[in-house]
């Protein structure tokens, strides 16, 4: 039985790389950087999820073989102009910190009536150090007023997809994994990686 080839995620984020792995399904072997401690930190000094996702892919495709897949991702508030935007991960003043970066958007959000809001995810495909190509996807819903759910990570408490009652966290990565920004951008990624 011959092994899929292998698909490398240039993430840290478990959640990410287990989203993409159940879309993925048996075509690839998926992995991401915690499987290689080796890999490069890299610094997302990008002002676009493309500029960062490129960063990403590229800066791990220079020591990985085949296949490298980045995603970058965030949270658009329409309320807030566009924010957190790029700077999802880091709103609440510490990078990751996903509790503070909710307490920070429920500050925000506090009395606002437009709850409009998107996902964004861009992605990109490197090979050979060199990105070769890129898809994007968005899913859009609204901010609830308080956490809900336990499930997912980052935003998630806070996020009704519209067609739903229920966050993100409450749905669960089957369900998120149907319509999700994430979810999109691999769709289009896949049927690109198909074609080569
Ligand atoms: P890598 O850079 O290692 O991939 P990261 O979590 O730092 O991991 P990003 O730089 O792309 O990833 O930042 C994405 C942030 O946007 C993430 O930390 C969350 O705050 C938010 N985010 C993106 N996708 C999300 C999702 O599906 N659900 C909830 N929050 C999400």
């Amino acid at each position: 039985m011959s092994t899929p080839p292998r698909l490398i995620v240039a993430t840290r984020n478990r959640h990410k790389t287990a989203e993409i792995r159940a879309l993925v399904g048996e075509a690839f072997e998926v992995l991401d950087a915690t499987c290689f401690p080796d890999f490069p930190e890299v610094e997302e000094t990008g002002t676009t999820f493309l500029e960062n996702a490129t960063l990403k892919a590229e800066a791990i495709s220079r020591v990985a073989a085949g296949w490298v897949l980045a995603d970058d991702s965030g949270l658009e508030v329409d309320a807030l102009d566009g924010r957190p935007g790029v700077w999802s991960s880091s709103f609440g003043g510490v990078e990751g910190d996903h509790p503070r970066n909710n307490a920070r958007l429920i500050g925000e959000m506090a009395g606002a009536d437009n709850r409009r809001a998107r996902f964004r995810c861009t992605m990109v495909l490197a090979r050979d150090g060199r990105a070769v190509a890129d898809f994007s996807g968005s899913v859009e819903g609204t901010i609830t007023t308080e956490p809900a759910g336990c499930r997912g990570f980052g935003y998630d408490p806070l996020f009704v997809p519209d067609g739903y009652e229920l966050t993100f966290a409450e749905l669960g990565e089957a369900v998120k994994n149907t319509m999700s920004h994430r979810a999109r951008a691999l769709e289009k990624a896949l049927a690109w990686l198909a074609e080569q």
